[in-house]
């Protein structure tokens, strides 16, 4: 598989508007979008049942249990527990690449995987003890269900050029009753915290008047929830996404990208009503975020927030062939954006190096966006091309090659686990960024794959979304309420 395309960055150079004044006028259409199915009145009947001193409570009494008996699962309970004791592993194996005599391939496996996920460089040739001659993992490691799991999860960390433990990805199985009980509570009371969240936002969302007043464009409150990095800022970006691919003419899209520019609602003369009300809300909201970042941080933020935003309208003006597309396509998906703005939400105190970086769009934040971008196109692009959208990167691979649509896929497909080698390679090189936004960065990846692997989980609200909603962030796991209030699940330890 011919991987050029992503061998070296994409690059990002913004166009003079006048590079793209030579495109058709793009006629105002309709994409056809479904009124939203999850209604605002519904969204603020949500009743949050797992909060209160009683949950909490027995949160800190688990956390307590599980604190003294494993460390693992749950980990953000205990970031600096974990931190210190990876440290000492860390140094004790001379980087974590000696290999104790007879330690088990689980033990290996685990110490890999937690090394790497926590920013050190570990080597995978450790895991060559447990190969035979013609490189093959050894058979009598069949009946090391442990062993093998644990290997299973560390093959989600390789970096570029590493193939060791390519062959190792098998179905998974076991677990532990305590985790599980601590893990169900857990995960109803961050729900009951989301839907709080999830509350806050649609107001806000009804305030801006958007949802009704842009018919055109996608109404998709709980979906952009979901993705919930920068939740504000992705509901921003989609629906201008859907003022630039469906509505816009040309010669007003240019005006529109002119008033981003300046940055002056003296500019907005000549726009029509909705881009009026979409230009106020995006400079409303930006500035209170920068006034928020000034008055509580001392530092002026403005400037970084223009620039990522005029660099998406200017992106999303763009259409060219692969190559071109993918240096403008990760930029077009407005994951830079939402990146930047997850960066000022998720960290004090802010850094002026940071934010510097962040302006030329460091390249953990490229790959992210780019399998982003990939399994949007792999999830949307079909219909987008037969509502006269531009064409995506799939389309472009047809049309370069003369591949049939499913070639083109395939060819597109395996260019995103490509692209996660290469952002776990980032995550372990030095940054001016916390581990918390690295793992953002990730998670933007994540939901990527996980909204667009059967279609367009974001646009589209068929049956697979609405479950991921449901599951996620409506209904919480049943747990047996006794069990909750008597902590019977504790009596074997005592
Ligand atoms: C994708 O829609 C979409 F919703 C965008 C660009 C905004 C959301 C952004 C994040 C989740 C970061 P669509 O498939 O229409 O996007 P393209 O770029 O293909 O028009
Ligand atoms: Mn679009
Ligand atoms: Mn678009
Ligand atoms: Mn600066
Ligand atoms: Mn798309």
């Amino acid at each position: 598989m011919d991987l050029h395309l992503l061998s070296s960055l994409p690059t990002y150079n913004s166009p003079a508007i006048n590079e793209i004044s030579s495109q058709p006028n793009i006629v105002p259409r309709s994409a056809n979008y479904q009124p939203p199915i999850w209604h605002y009145d519904y969204i603020q009947s949500l009743r949050r049942e797992y909060e209160g001193d009683t949950c909490t409570r027995q949160v800190h009494k688990m956390k307590g249990e599980v604190m003294r008996r494993m460390l693992l699962g749950l980990s953000y309970h205990f970031e600096d527990e974990i931190e210190n004791i990876l440290e000492s592993i860390y140094s004790a194996n001379h980087g974590g690449d000696h290999m104790c005599k007879n330690e088990s391939l689980y033990a290996i496996a685990l110490r890999f995987r937690l090394l790497r996920k926590n920013g050190h460089n570990v080597s995978q040739d450790i895991f060559n003890t447990f190969k035979n001659e013609k490189g093959n993992f050894k058979t009598c490691l069949c009946d090391d269900t442990k062993g093998l799991l644990c290997l299973y999860e560390a093959s989600f960390l390789l970096i570029e050029g590493e193939t060791i433990l390519e062959e190792a990805r098998e179905d998974k199985e076991g677990m532990n009753p305590l985790l599980l009980e601590f893990a169900e509570l857990d995960f109803n009371m961050v729900q009951a915290a989301h839907q709080e969240d999830l509350k806050q936002a649609s107001r806000w969302w009804k305030s801006t008047g958007m949802g009704e007043k842009l018919t055109f464009a996608r109404d998709r409150l709980m979906e952009n929830f979901l993705w919930t990095v920068g939740m504000a800022v992705i509901a921003l970006m989609t629906t201008i996404d859907d003022v630039y691919d469906i509505y816009g003419s040309l010669d007003k899209l240019e005006l529109f990208t002119n008033a981003v520019e300046r940055w002056d609602t003296n500019a907005t003369d000549g726009l029509p009503y909705y881009m009026k009300i979409y230009f106020l809300v995006l400079h409303n909201s930006t500035n209170e975020m920068a006034f928020d970042a000034l008055k509580e941080q001392g530092l002026d933020i403005i400037g970084c927030l223009k620039k990522v935003l005029v660099d998406s309208c200017r992106s999303f003006l763009l259409e060219a062939n692969l190559q071109e597309y993918l240096e403008n396509a990760w930029i077009s998906i407005a994951a830079p954006v939402a990146l930047v703005h997850a960066y000022i939400f998720v960290t004090n105190p802010m850094t002026e190096e940071a934010l510097d970086c962040l302006e030329e769009y460091p390249n953990i934040i490229r790959w992210s966006s780019m399998i982003l971008r990939l399994a949007d196109d792999l999830g949307t692009s079909k219909d987008e091309l037969k509502r006269g959208d531009v064409s995506k990167s799939i389309q472009c691979y047809m049309k370069e090659t003369g591949a049939s649509e499913e070639d083109a896929r395939e060819y597109i497909s395996p260019l995103i686990s490509a692209t996660w080698k290469k952002m776990n390679e980032e995550r372990i090189s030095n940054s001016p960024f916390s581990k918390m936004y690295l793992e953002v960065i990730m998670n933007l990846a994540r939901m990527a794959q996980c909204t667009y692997q059967h279609g367009d989980g974001h646009g589209v609200q068929d049956c697979d979304n609405k479950d991921h909603v449901l599951s996620l962030l409506i209904h919480p796991i049943p747990l047996n309420r006794d069990q909750i209030k008597n902590v019977t699940i504790f009596k074997e330890t005592k």
